[in-house]
């Protein structure tokens, strides 16, 4: 029996859980503005810096106590051991018998990490090292289409776990992408995303890589299926023509095979790295297309930055483990439901939706690891907008609205894009929303400003609106490894004290079978009786009409 499966006394009835709801009795009403009154050197002290990543933690509802107390609860649920385990690639993800070993994906080519009695690192660096020669030759213009022409476009076919984090880092590292080379993601089943991400490529100098991990994936599969013969039709109907335009990233050789991708060029990862927390295995091909062999290799350091520095640093020192526990506090003790990532740098635009699936995928579990159902709410709704511009639409609720949302700002001391002042007004935007949002403005200091008393009441400003502040000096690829890995050992955190798996995602079984025998009901011919709810009966028919 692995460690993840010994019964654990349920969470809310530990001590340590009992003691942070007393501790929230006695500080969750105190205003920030108290608790900075207080303490002159606050700003200074709930700060905690590591591999170059500065938090401020000080703008959060708590004391130094808080942190001493979810760090006490963290240990009562064995947290530095279940960290141990997860690096040491015990089966944690239970409910499919797996290892969880992203973090091998990034460790260094000496280390040394054992699935099932062998070194995985040999492996993880062998596809390494044929993806760096693959792009090697495609940047290079020496990998040549089938008409002789070198390759200039990239498409990447993929969904979910194989399609944001392509998506995300792209977006992120363009600064270092190379310019020649026009990337293209297409994910949705619906045909204008296919369509529209071609439309004005020229087949002849476009390669598809076909990033599913099982190689089965409805969407990936229906979208690959018209990539072939868009290409076909557009370099002269030759399979051959195959080989020189499509690679694939996957678990499954067979199907690769079956699809008619040779599987030389087929780049390899394992059942052990999960579909959202994949984007620096194989699945990663299309960012190193984009960004080279070595800045993909500074990315993968500043994963394994992180991963370092999370296995280990003290709890309290700790900076996913503080992230973590954070959640737990505004989730369980205030019943905060969502949290805002608001990154103050355009680069990071796609960054919020790539954190949605990571941390609600990860943490939308209603039964425990031991197959209980909770009786404390687990996984958070995170999503956000890069800044300024949330300023000008939703931020509006997050000052005045009814909802306390912890907010997550991100900013960098440098713009890889320097231009007169921009940077200056920007930074002082996202340290101006964390002052508001804490301390907000009183009903004496709006009447002060010669505000009618009527308007008053409007113009107030409650403050007491918790956030983190992250700071680095400058995006990078290096720097997006260590956002990417703090966040996913922060879900990890999370999903430990909430005694669930982390690293399954059955929830999106149900609707992929359900769509499955709806398909053939679309069609008119289709003469059997429904036989679903009246609701689902009625839509098919409409449907059918409509057509
Ligand atoms: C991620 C999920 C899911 C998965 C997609 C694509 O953790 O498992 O988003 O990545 O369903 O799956 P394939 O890579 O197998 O096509």
């Amino acid at each position: 029996m692995t460690l993840s499966k010994q019964a654990q006394p349920s969470l809310t009835s530990r001590p340590q859980w009992q003691a942070l709801a007393e501790h929230y009795q006695a500080i969750g009403g105190k205003h920030l503005r108290e608790l900075f009154a207080a303490d002159p050197q606050r700003g200074q002290q709930l700060t905690l810096e590591a591999e170059g990543l500065y938090l401020d933690y000080s703008k959060n509802r708590i004391t130094a106590q808080t942190i001493d107390l979810l760090v006490d609860l963290a240990n009562a649920c064995q947290l530095p051991d279940r960290i141990d385990a997860m690096f040491a690639g015990e089966k944690i993800n239970i409910t499919e018998d797996r290892a969880v070993l992203h973090t091998a994906l990034r460790a260094p080519r000496d280390a040394n990490v054992q699935v099932d009695g062998a070194n995985v690192i040999p492996d993880v660096h062998a596809v390494l090292d044929k993806m760096s020669s693959f792009c090697t030759r495609v940047r290079s213009g020496k990998w040549l289409g089938q008409t002789g022409k070198p390759i200039r476009n990239i498409v990447n076919i993929g969904i979910g776990g194989s399609d944001l984090g392509p998506v995300m880092a792209y977006e992120a590292l363009r600064h270092f992408s190379d310019r020649n080379l026009t990337m293209r993601f297409v994910s949705n089943v619906d045909a204008t995303d296919f369509v529209e991400a071609t439309a004005d490529l020229d087949p002849e100098v476009t390669l598809f890589i076909v990033a599913s991990k099982t190689f089965t994936t409805m969407e990936t599969m229906t979208n690959a299926d018209t990539a072939r013969q868009w290409l076909l039709s557009g370099v002269g109907g030759e399979r051959a023509a195959i080989a020189k335009h499509f690679v694939a990233l996957s678990t499954n050789a067979e199907k690769v095979t079956e699809f008619g991708i040779d599987t030389q060029n087929m780049f390899e990862f394992w059942d052990w790295v999960g579909g959202r927390y994949s984007m620096e295995s194989a699945i990663g091909l299309s960012t190193m297309l984009a960004i080279g062999p070595e800045a993909f290799q500074d990315m993968l350091a500043g994963f394994h930055s992180i991963d370092e520095h999370f296995r280990s640093a003290p709890l309290a020192q700790n900076l996913p483990c503080l992230m973590g526990l954070l959640s737990i506090w505004y989730a369980n003790f205030f019943d905060v439901e969502t949290v805002a990532v608001l990154p103050y740098d355009q680069y990071l635009k796609r960054f919020p939706a790539y954190l949605q699936q990571l941390t609600m995928e990860s943490n939308g579990k209603y039964v425990t690891v031991e197959g209980n159902q909770v009786d404390y709410a687990t996984g958070m709704i995170y999503w956000g907008e890069p800044g300024t511009n949330g300023q000008h639409s939703f931020y509006q609720l997050i000052h005045q609205g009814t909802r306390l949302i912890p907010c997550d700002f991100i900013a960098f001391g440098r713009s890889l894009n320097p231009l007169g002042e921009h940077q200056d007004i920007l930074i002082a935007n996202v340290l101006a929303q964390s002052e508001a949002l804490a301390f907000g403005k009183t009903a004496e200091e709006v009447a002060a400003d010669g505000t009618p008393a009527w308007l008053v009441p409007h113009r107030v400003f409650q403050g007491n609106r918790p956030s983190n502040t992250l700071l680095a000096q400058q995006m990078s690829p290096h720097v997006l490894g260590q956002l990417v890995a703090l966040y996913e050992h922060s879900v990890f955190v999370q999903s430990v004290i909430w005694n669930i798996d982390a690293f399954d995602q059955w929830g999106v079984e149900l609707g992929k079978v359900l769509a499955k025998r709806i398909i053939p009901e679309l069609s008119s011919t289709h003469t059997a009786k429904l036989q679903h709810d009246s609701s689902t009966n009625e839509l098919i028919r409409r449907y059918r009409a409509l057509k």
